[in-house]
């Protein structure tokens, strides 16, 4: 296979160069931006002739790694030939000022590429031509995008339910599954006055179990510590008078596979469990979306995101639920119980991609 690396000014140039020399089969194996001084930048592409072929005696050892290699490359060429085919929207971004401003400005607050240019190609369209100014275009894209988003309501239904609805809070380590549990909680507990009880799955790291129970007592709620799937049931059991029981497990390394496999052997069968996945919003885009991917094994109900106080790039939020069909249900805004933390709503989402200071409060 023939890898050639390709410099120009602009991608589209960069483009051009990699398909005059290598033809249109070319597979693009990496861009990136390369800083040329203080203002300007260029655009480098490796690509290469032949298509990645993996050998057979070789696929059985195919990792993650292969394949998230080939997933990026296709998403890469459906990118490349979407480009291509967007020659006219592509001019408009060197050429309308508004346009150039609002692209690069949403790129700034973390939204994915690809999806700024689909969802602004789909905007444009939508203003048909008319000449616009940059708030109208924005106003454009949101309506777009609000139709790729979506908010949930997880506990509006919990006192229809016969026998207690159970929510789990799955996630990596340290993203605040706990302290989440606990703000929703004595949400559920103090203001919706519902019958609760707690049950920790963790006891992987000394003083989790601590950690829920001190909450729990607080809350004046059942607490139960379960270490495997027949004393989760049996205390599920116990618990059958409650309205809603709420679960929380150890946090691992999302790389490790048979931590998902592990948790979804745990709420296999019949009873129906509520899965939150809990991401931190201080996560890259990329670890984000490969956590997801992840936990798609278990069948998530809806993400929760925490720490938005610790970042101000929210954008990667707004990726994960345009790039995946999951709603968001809750948004985590610092460290205090039960006070830090409010549903999500399509407004706030939207806010994120306002200058800081001018999102909903
Ligand atoms: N700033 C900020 N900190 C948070 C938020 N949510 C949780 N934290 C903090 O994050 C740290 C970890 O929180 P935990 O609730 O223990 O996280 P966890 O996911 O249960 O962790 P493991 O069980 O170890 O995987 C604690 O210091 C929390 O106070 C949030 O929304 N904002
Ligand atoms: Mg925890």
């Amino acid at each position: 296979m023939q890898v050639k690396t390709f410099s120009a000014p602009t991608m589209e140039l960069a483009l051009a160069q990699v398909k005059r020399e290598l033809g249109p089969e070319a597979i693009i194996l990496s861009t990136r931006k390369v800083s040329a001084g203080p203002t300007e930048s260029w655009t480098e592409i490796s690509a290469a002739r032949e298509p990645l072929t993996v050998p057979d005696e070789a696929k059985p050892a195919a990792d993650c790694a292969s394949s998230k290699v080939i997933d990026d490359i296709q998403e890469i060429k459906s990118f490349l030939s979407l480009l291509i085919s967007s020659k006219d929207q592509l001019t408009q971004l060197r050429t309308n000022r508004p346009l150039a401003e609002l692209y690069h400005s949403l790129l700034a607050k973390g939204l994915d590429e690809k999806q700024v240019f689909i969802l602004l190609n789909k905007a444009l369209s939508d203003l048909d031509g008319e000449t616009a100014g940059r708030a109208t275009i924005f106003n454009a894209f949101c309506k777009r995008l609000v139709t790729k988003i979506n908010c949930a309501s997880p506990f509006r239904a919990i006192s229809d339910a016969s026998g207690p609805s159970v929510y789990t809070f799955v996630g990596p380590t340290g993203v605040g599954k706990t302290t989440t549990l606990a703000k929703l909680a004595a949400h559920l507990k103090i203001k919706r006055r519902i019958e609760l009880a707690v049950i920790s799955l963790d006891t992987y790291r000394i003083g989790a179990v601590e950690q829920l129970k001190t909450y729990a007592q607080i809350l004046e709620v059942p607490f139960y510590v379960a270490q495997s799937k027949s004393e989760l049931h049996t205390a599920l059991e116990d618990l059958s008078h409650c309205d809603a029981v709420l679960v929380d497990t150890t946090g691992k390394n999302y790389l490790d596979p048979d931590h998902v496999n592990h948790l979804r052997s745990l709420f296999d069968g019949r009873r129906r469990f509520s899965h939150f996945l809990v991401l931190s919003a201080t996560a890259k885009d990329e670890d984000l979306q490969q956590t997801i991917i992840h936990f798609r094994d278990i069948d998530i109900n809806s993400l929760i995101f925490t720490k938005l106080d610790e970042t101000i790039h929210h954008g990667c939020i707004v990726n994960q639920l345009v790039r995946f069909n999951y709603p968001v249900a809750y948004l985590g805004t610092g460290q205090r119980v039960p006070e830090d933390i409010e549903p999500a709503t399509q407004k706030k989402l939207l806010s994120f991609l306002l200058p800081v200071g001018n999102q909903a409060a």
